[in-house]
């Protein structure tokens, strides 16, 4: 009897992403949607040779040496921070991601969030529930305008430019950004796009989203000494990676108003939030949900899918973060 090959299905997933994969694979997953702890990741993966994972689960050098038999990890995420990538070329063992799929989904909610941190909305949703409302003002929860203020991005990868297009197309805003490398110039005109250095971005920019990947090199792109360049009336958003922001510098920029506000989708150590934030009404706060559209969520879930069955009952993967690797055999 040929025996199937074995695949982790860390967390849950779409009941018919799973049924797909139930066709090619035997699955063993998670009954609770608990992340492992990481001893019993180790363990489960050791005799698979594919895993479906999100970024709450880890793969380096100690969980692939655990999994001989591993050919593919699989992450439903275009975020790839919870791999060590050069780790899982070294082993053989693909990693994957699940780009382009969310891509607008994303940067339509680094747009809501922008839009709702400036104009306030759910600090005067709060007041509203709270029964505090008996009358108009003229200056109640006044915030800046999103409208033809100048839009700053950290980060122009394919959600950053989505979100571009939205600012510039849709909101008649000014673009400056910065980047690793610089678009295209006929790009950067059909945007009105300046490329700036992050110093000019921080100075500039009204509202400032931050859209770049997490590595040891953009931990703690803002801390104090960036958000004392940004203007006290600017907001800022992250839906990019926790870390990326010093949470708890931001909280005393937030409390002395040294920027207006933020908005905040990802965080430090989540799903803990750091309680200085929680206390401040300045902040929207939302949990990990950019990508979280019905739609977009069974996209990464079935590209996730695509990946494990291309490479293990097919030609290769879809979305290889690394494209070319020496992929380990199965054992006989
Ligand atoms: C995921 C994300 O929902 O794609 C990413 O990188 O941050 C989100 O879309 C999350 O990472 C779960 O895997």
């Amino acid at each position: 009897m040929i025996h199937r090959p074995r695949v982790l299905v860390a967390r849950r997933i779409p009941t018919h992403t799973l049924e797909r994969l139930a066709q090619h694979f035997e699955l063993e997953v998670n009954p609770d949607d608990q992340p492992f702890p990481r001893d019993e990741l180790i363990r489960r993966l050791a005799d698979k040779h594919g895993a479906l994972t999100t970024g709450s689960e880890r793969i380096d050098a100690e969980v692939l040496a655990a999994a001989p038999g591993l050919r593919i990890v699989a992450n439903m995420a275009v975020g790839f921070n919870n791999f060590d990538v050069p780790a899982c070329t070294a082993a053989g063992v693909w990693a994957t991601n699940t780009p382009d799929v969310l891509t607008e989904t994303t940067a339509d909610f680094g747009f809501a969030l922008i839009l709702a941190t400036a104009r306030r909305i759910t600090e005067s949703e709060h007041f509203l529930r709270a029964g505090h409302w008996n009358r108009w003002s003229w200056d109640m929860f006044t915030g800046p305008d999103v409208h033809g203020a100048t839009l700053g991005i950290l980060g122009m990868g394919r959600i950053g430019q989505a979100i571009a297009r939205r600012g510039v197309h849709g909101f008649g805003m000014k673009l400056i950004y910065r980047n690793r490398s610089r678009l295209p110039l006929e790009q950067e005109a059909a945007l009105g796009a300046r490329f700036v250095d992050k110093d000019t971005l921080l100075r500039e920019a009204d509202h400032l989203i931050l859209v770049l990947p997490y590595s040891s090199e953009s931990h703690h792109s803002i801390g104090a000494a960036e958000l004392a360049l940004m203007k006290p009336t600017a907001t800022l958003v992250n839906i990019a990676r926790g870390g990326i922001v010093d949470d708890a510098a931001l909280a005393v920029a937030l409390r002395e108003r040294r920027i207006a506000a933020a908005g905040l989708d990802v965080f430090e150590g989540e799903p803990k939030v750091h309680p200085d934030l929680l206390a401040l009404p300045n902040v929207v706060l939302t949990p990990h949900i950019a990508s979280a559209s019905v739609a977009t969520r069974h996209a990464m879930a079935d590209l996730a899918a695509d990946n494990l069955i291309g490479v293990l009952a097919g030609s290769g993967p879809k979305t290889p973060i690394v494209a070319d690797i020496s992929p380990r055999m199965r054992p006989a």
